[in-house]
Formats: structure tokens, sequence, C-alpha cells
């Protein structure tokens, strides 16, 4: 490049969604486009999405000059990379342990207590019944 080449298009920008082109150098300049469409300006919407930038089976809707991606349950983020943490309230009752999962959790409950959420007590029977079952396995 001399120093007679200038970078045309900086200020001459182009319509929403429109890519200007340094004809000089013949590259593609990353500056952001709106107005008017000028001589050094092509419309060319990239499809953003080519690049599968969602993840964790996000849905990929291009943009311009961008995209935006529609995330699975449970999962969030700009790329949905962020797993949610479904523990984050503690849901697990009665000192039970709470493992997260994809849009949703697990709860391992102490001795004497069963329930999604540990909140039941076992009858003393069926704990007898476990007891003597494993024991005896
Ligand atoms: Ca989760």
């Amino acid at each position: 490049m001399t120093a007679s080449e200038i970078d045309e298009p900086s200020s001459s920008p182009c319509r929403e969604g429109g890519i200007c082109v340094d004809q000089v150098a013949q590259t593609l300049q990353s500056k952001s486009c709106s107005g008017y469409m000028g001589p050094f300006c092509i419309t060319i919407n990239i499809d953003e999405c080519s690049s599968s930038p969602c993840q964790n089976g996000g849905s990929c809707v291009d943009k311009v000059n961008g995209f935006l991606c529609t995330c699975q349950l449970g999962f969030n983020g700009p790329v949905c990379e962020t797993n949610i943490d479904e523990c984050s309230s503690s849901p697990c009752q009665n000192g039970g342990s709470c493992v997260d999962q994809v849009n949703g959790y697990s709860c391992t409950c102490p001795d004497g207590f069963n329930g999604l959420v540990c909140s039941a007590a076992r009858s003393m029977n069926v704990l007898a019944a476990n007891r003597s079952k494993n024991t005896t396995q």
C-alpha cells in the first residue's frame, strides 16, 4: 500500500448490512455500515451462523452483523455455553446433596428420606428391610 492509497469507505457508511470494501486493497473492512449504498459498498449479509457458534444444541438465527442463539432448555449465555445450575436454589431438603443435570437436578437423599427433594420420610420398616437386604447380599 502506498501513501496515496486511502481507506475510502472510512467515512462513507453503507446501507445496513452492507460491507465496506476498500477497492484499492480489495479487502473487506470490518466497519459497521449504515446509510446509503456507495461505490465502495456492497450488500453482503454474512452468514454468521455458518460456523455453528451456538453450543449445546442451541439453534442459530443469522442477523445483520451478528447472530442470535436460541438455547435448548437448561442452557443459557450468548452461545448457550452455560449449563444452568438448577442446584443453585438448594432444592434438596433434609441434608440431601444436589446433583446438577441438564434442565433439572437430582437429590441424593440421606438415610430416612426419599422423594424428588428428599422431603418424604421413609418408614422405619422400609429402612430396616433395605438394611437387612443389603447385608444379606
Ligand atoms: Ca443444569
